[in-house]
């Protein structure tokens, strides 16, 4: 195919023309090829976390002979459903470096991959409402300091500066005593990131499969061969399974069980609003969440549903009760009309922190468990989890994630950093 010449492309033209042609003449982003039929790696799963994988495998390990496989499109499971809320505010010490690393990672991304994410560091303020919310909030911005975590404890009038339309009032049923601010976090575009560590994967020449679906995991004296799809089997040397809500059903196919639940987490979006919410906020208390995107629909989310299930839809009062909360914060909203709702399936462990492990079938891995609070990690999980596969060791920094702290008890409690309740 001929490219126009960049005078062409960029002009006004060039636009009315590639309107016309129905984008046609447009480069794929990435190839569509046929599986071989044997890989040094197959990843499992092609969401945020298993296309950063397949990047930084072929990008900081030389390991280019990658599928990543995934059932549906690239991005398309809870990568796109999520509210794309990113901060590294959390409380132990485990925790806040492996978060820590994806900020600092999402902070060059666009550079990285040369394609813009739109990491906005518009900052996350997290609301007390009450005595235990602020010791909580001043235990954990100290932690995050100690770690050289930006972190601040703001009072009720400096929050009102940053968010106008926040009810401050001290009359209200919950009233905002205060709140950690990080400033360094934010939001970023979710489709933008798949599609940038898609591009960035499919140009080291890893194989981006898409509309396959593994089926089963084929191991032969406990070392993993390689996986059944329903485009016929593909021989790996290593599986690497990064499927979040599904990864329940992933394990029981090596004869696994992981200390997973999984249940639906709901988000919705309003009309499109004029710029009026420059900041994220979230509440877990009065549970519920909110922030603009550069479309201007405000995007609101809460908790999980109290069951577990894997119907992508979520139950009606846990939304109502999000918009109550919504409308309690922000009076001015509550005439605002809702234009689109929707579920995710996410896989919670019972410490709210991710799996990122070897398991006891030689060749087989998995990166899974992040629960409510995933997105944000992507580079980092995607770092690291290249680096254990890679090695057939964990990261140092991916090491407390591993399953063994199921038996060991070596828990890393982060119920409470987590942004939603679950
Ligand atoms: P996914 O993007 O789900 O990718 C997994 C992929 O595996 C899917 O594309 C799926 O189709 C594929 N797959 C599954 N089974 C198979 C199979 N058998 N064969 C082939 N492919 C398979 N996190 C935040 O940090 N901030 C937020 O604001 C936030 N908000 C959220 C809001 C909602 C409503 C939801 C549902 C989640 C939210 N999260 C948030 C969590 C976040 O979305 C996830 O933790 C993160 O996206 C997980 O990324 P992933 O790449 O592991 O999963
Ligand atoms: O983990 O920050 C988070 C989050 C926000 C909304 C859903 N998860």
């Amino acid at each position: 195919m001929k490219l126009p010449s960049a005078k062409a492309r960029y002009s006004g033209l060039s636009l009315i023309k590639n309107a016309l042609s129905y984008h046609e003449n447009w480069q794929r982003a990435w190839r569509n090829p046929k599986p071989k039929t044997d890989y040094d790696v197959v990843i499992v799963g092609g969401g945020g976390h298993g296309l950063a994988t397949a990047y930084y495998l072929a990008k900081e390990h030389g390991i280019t002979n990658v599928a990543v496989v995934e059932k549906g499109y690239l991005g398309g499971g809870n990568t796109a459903r999520n509210t794309t809320i990113i901060r590294s505010n959390y409380l132990w010490d485990e925790a806040a470096h492996l978060y820590e690393l994806a900020m600092k990672l999402w902070e060059g991304l666009s550079q990285e991959l040369n394609f813009n994410v739109m990491f906005s560091q518009r900052g996350v303020l997290n609301l007390g409402h009450n005595l235990q919310d602020m010791r909580d909030i001043e235990r954990r911005v100290n932690a995050n300091r100690l770690n050289g975590i930006d972190g601040e404890v703001l009072t009720p009038s400096q929050i009102k500066d940053i968010v106008p339309l926040l009810n401050t009032s001290p009359d209200c049923r919950y009233p905002v005593l205060g709140a950690s601010w990080q400033p360094r976090g934010g939001t970023a575009r979710h489709d933008a990131v798949a599609w940038g560590y898609a591009r960035g994967a499919d140009a080291l020449g890893v194989d981006l499969i898409q509309q396959t679906e593994v089926t089963g995991i084929r191991r032969q004296n406990g070392t993993v061969i390689g996986v059944e799809t329903t485009q016929g089997f593909i021989g790996a040397r290593k599986v690497a399974c990064v499927t979040a809500g599904n990864s329940g059903v992933m394990a029981a196919m090596a004869g696994l069980r992981l200390p997973l639940e999984s249940r639906p987490l709901q988000a919705l979006v309003s009309e499109p609003l004029k710029p009026c919410l420059d900041t994220v906020v979230m509440s877990n208390a009065v549970h519920g969440y909110i922030s603009q995107s550069d479309k201007g629909d405000l995007v609101i989310g809460a908790g999980t549903d109290a069951y577990n299930g894997y119907g992508q839809r979520g139950s009606f009062h846990v939304i109502e009760h999000t918009l109550q909360a919504i409308c309690e914060l922000f009076p001015a909203f509550s005439r605002v009309r809702m234009n689109r709702q929707w579920g995710g399936i996410v896989d919670t462990c019972p410490d709210a922190c991710p799996v990122i492990s070897k398991t006891s079938v030689d060749g087989l891995y998995f990166n899974c468990g992040w629960g409510t609070g995933g997105f944000k990690a992507t580079p980092g999980s995607g770092f690291v989890f290249a680096d254990t596969v890679a090695n057939d060791r964990p990261h140092p920094l991916a090491a407390p994630f591993s399953l063994d702290r199921f038996s060991s008890g070596a828990l890393i409690d982060e119920h409470g950093a987590a942004g939603v309740a679950h």
